[in-house]
């Protein structure tokens, strides 16, 4: 903070909240507990530290006292790693992914403002409007009595999942394998919604409105609000949810009621969902512009300035899989089944291979069939090792369009769509 040039804390907060957690704690603070001492008030966090706080009027919004620094935030989560804590964000160690369908307790969190607090899923609205019809509104109760209530499995997976692995580094979330998971979500078909209010000929584009706040507590201002083209709007396994694995969403995962999109980034699948908009251009929402969510439409050399006008929106995600068994460093024996899932976003995939020689030699692996559209596909295979040592498993995904995972991939400036094949490392006794 020696060369911060503002007069007081509240305006070091205000004018850049994120930089300021950054600088100030050293790290980010806990959106649950500053939403929290926000609403409870001074009387709350004065019983939190035990006394009154004498200086009080010199904190800014939000803040959180130091005291408070390190309790468990993930409330409701197992075994993931916490990236950030302002906004949340965490991942899943891939060893923790190995269930079919995955559990809500090892689904991932990306936030990128402050959730809502205390949601009434009975009072809860989402509105349809722009260019419709008929505009709407309605609550859950209101969907599950007017439209047909699905249940599928969908994999999320956020577009900066793998940034880790980038050099030069690129800044944001340092995700590195787990930033995707399958749940099992209950909910209503986004194109059956959007169908009754009636989708006008000039649209071309959906904008999503969450109930999250901006990290400055600025009401102004979104946190994120991104979009999809109408077409991916309308196909079958886009989902307005309100169950996530047979009961309420998580919530950090979006809860009372969230887009769920897949096969796209996942941040097209927004969270506290209040409200879908219909437009006649693009959307140009906060993190659909300049570099968010965008890579450079042409291969750019590492550590490459690219000018704004050479992104694009991501759409679909690449052709990706994961070792989810055994776990990278393990110690086992000559003989051991080696299983994961694999993805390709809008597409199958239709080969899985696994080569434990350093990709001289590769073994088709079992692989099951989608259990529904937007599924990841569960596979497995059996290895055999010649001798005791080092080895590496490394499993390659191709898919229905023949795209295949790479050894390696283009560097982009923020990080995206690293589907490099994943490596485990094993020790064979
Ligand atoms: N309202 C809202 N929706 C959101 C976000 C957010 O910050 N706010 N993050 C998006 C991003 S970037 C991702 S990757 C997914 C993550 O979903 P999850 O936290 O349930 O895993 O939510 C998306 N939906
Ligand atoms: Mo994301």
């Amino acid at each position: 903070m020696k060369d911060n040039p503002y007069q007081s804390l509240r305006e070091f907060f205000a004018a850049d909240p994120e930089k300021a957690d950054k600088e100030f704690f050293g790290r980010v603070s806990n959106p649950d507990r500053r939403g929290f001492l926000r609403n409870t008030g001074l009387a709350t966090m004065a019983a939190m530290v035990g006394t009154s706080i004498p200086f009080h009027p010199n904190m800014p919004m939000g803040f959180v006292p130091a005291a408070l620094a390190n309790e468990d935030i993930l409330v409701g989560k197992d075994g993931l790693t916490l990236l950030n804590d302002r906004p949340l964000n965490a991942e899943t160690p891939p060893e923790l992914l190995d269930d079919a369908i995955t559990p809500t307790s090892r689904h991932f969190i990306r936030n990128n403002g402050i959730p809502p607090e205390d949601v009434d899923p009975t009072t809860w609205t989402l509105t349809i409007d722009g260019f419709v019809d008929t505009p709407m509104e309605m609550t859950i109760a209101d969907m599950k009595a007017n439209f047909d209530v699905v249940t599928m499995a969908l994999t999320l997976e956020c577009g900066g999942n793998g940034r880790s692995f980038f050099n030069p580094p690129a800044k944001g979330n340092q995700w590195t394998y787990g930033a995707v998971a399958c749940s099992e979500w209950t909910g209503v078909r986004l194109k059956d919604v959007l169908e009754a209010a009636g989708v006008q000929d000039n649209v071309v584009y959906t904008a999503h409105y969450g109930a999250d706040e901006h990290l400055s507590g600025d009401p102004e201002k979104l946190p994120i609000s991104r979009g999809v083209p109408i077409a991916k709007a309308l196909t079958d396994n886009v989902l307005i949810a309100f169950e996530m694995n047979g009961t309420e969403l998580h919530p950090m995962n979006g809860a009372p009621l969230r887009l769920v999109v897949p096969g796209w980034p996942a941040s097209t699948a927004h969270k506290w969902l209040k409200r879908i908009e219909l437009r006649d251009i693009v959307h140009d929402g906060p993190k659909m512009t300049g570099s968010a969510y965008r890579v450079p439409n042409r291969k750019v050399s590492p550590g490459e300035d690219v000018a704004k006008e050479d992104f694009v929106i991501i759409e679909r995600m690449p052709v990706k899989s994961l070792v989810t068994f055994p776990a990278n460093g393990a110690s086992i024996g000559m003989e051991t089944e080696v299983r994961g899932h694999a993805w390709s976003g809008d597409r199958e995939i239709a080969s899985l291979d696994v080569s434990f020689d350093f990709g001289a030699t590769w073994q088709k692996a079992e692989l099951d069939a989608p259990v529904n559209s937007g599924a990841w596909q569960n596979w497995r295979t059996n290895i055999t090792f010649p001798q005791a040592g080092y080895y590496e498993v490394w499993a390659r995904a191709t898919d229905s369009e023949g795209e295949m995972q790479p050894f390696a991939i283009d560097w982009n400036p923020k990080g995206y769509l690293n589907n490099t094949m994943h490596r485990v490392g094993l020790r064979v006794s």
